[in-house]
């Protein structure tokens, strides 16, 4: 049997235990905090619900793909989270000991609003939207995911990133006590991962906390995650506890660990494959995990939205 999670909280972690059922006070701290404009009315208020159902429903969202979502149960059981596995099973069998709540994100660097934020402040003024997108892992499979989020940009002009802020990095949880997946190196912990100041400000890139109207799976990345459609899964952060702005382009784990296998882009593109692999076409899982082969798509179908973003850039060289 596993050790107990380990239950120390450091002081800036403390959030009042009512402010996860009273969105007044809630508000009000984040308004004293000056991260809510005071205006914001209660009911667009973000918050974890203690039920686990988001209420009110998240908005749809209109530009969704129309592709048929896989099930929760295929969402939450076949994963991609090495602190808890490299399994596809593990993060489903062991992240229950993850702990999410107190959370709070520490936000560092070229911006003029920095320091540890809880988790109830950072989600406080936003109003939550479903967007369904593809995702696509860079082990060639994919699946369609009903997400719960609003845009990453929103809350990153919160914090008033310097001219300097080219680059935005992620850095995610690390702790051996909750995680047994730590203790094997297989990857530089913690987890990191990095994104150009363009493409974390990008209308397509959200802050995810849910996915079918009910709060995240620990699997999936709980409390708070990062989600970039047309990248490969592995961009896409989980249980982020640190955002830094930098004018350098960040360290990223899977690029340390293997960079002639993992870019730092890592734009889904058929037509530039992994060193050991075919990336034209994807298994996509669903319903007994396998509904078949698919040509994969450019950015992975989001060309229109975020081909601009890389004009110029000779993409077989910047994989
Ligand atoms: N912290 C952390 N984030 C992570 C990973 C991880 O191992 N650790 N795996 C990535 C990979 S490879 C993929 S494909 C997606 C999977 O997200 P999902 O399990 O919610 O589908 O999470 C990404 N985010
Ligand atoms: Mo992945």
């Amino acid at each position: 049997m596993r050790k107990k999670p380990d239950t120390r909280i450091k002081p800036s972690e403390i959030t009042p235990e009512g402010a996860f059922l009273n969105r007044r006070a809630l508000l009000k701290a984040a308004v004293a905090a000056g991260l809510v404009p005071g205006i914001m009315s209660a009911s667009e208020a973000a918050t974890i619900p203690a039920g686990g159902e988001f209420d009110p429903k998240p908005t749809k969202w209109p530009g969704s793909v129309t592709d048929k979502p896989n099930s929760l149960e295929d969402i939450s059981t076949y994963n991609n989270y090495y602190e808890f596995g490299a399994a596809k099973g593990d993060p489903a069998a062991n992240a229950h000991t993850l702990k999410t709540k107190p959370w709070s994100i520490q936000v560092s660097g070229e911006a003029a609003k920095t320091g540890t934020f809880t988790l109830e402040d950072i989600l406080a003024p936003h109003a939550l939207e479903e967007r369904v997108y593809r995702l696509r892992c860079v082990e060639a499979w994919s699946m369609v995911i009903p997400w719960v989020g609003f845009p990453l940009a929103d809350l990153l002009k919160r914090f008033e990133p310097t001219s300097q802020a080219k680059f935005v990095q992620f850095l995610t949880l690390a702790d051996r006590n909750q995680m047994p997946g730590i203790r094997y190196p297989i990857l530089e912990w913690p987890y990191r991962e990095g994104l150009t100041i363009e493409e974390a400000t990008h209308p397509l890139t959200l802050v995810v906390v849910g996915v079918y109207g009910k709060v995240l799976p620990n699997q999936n990345g709980a409390p708070i995650r990062i989600v970039v459609p047309w990248k490969y899964g592995f961009k896409s952060a989980k249980s982020i506890v640190r955002i830094h702005f930098t004018d350098k382009r960040p360290l990223t784990s899977w690029n340390m660990s293997a960079p002639q296998e993992y870019g730092f882009y890592s734009n889904v593109n058929p037509k530039v494959d992994h060193p050991r692999w075919s990336q034209a076409s994807e298994r996509k899982l669903g319903g007994g995990l396998l509904a078949g082969r698919a040509p994969t798509l450019m950015f992975n179908g989001y060309a229109d939205q975020v081909a601009s973003l890389y004009t110029g850039l000779d993409l077989a060289k910047n994989f």
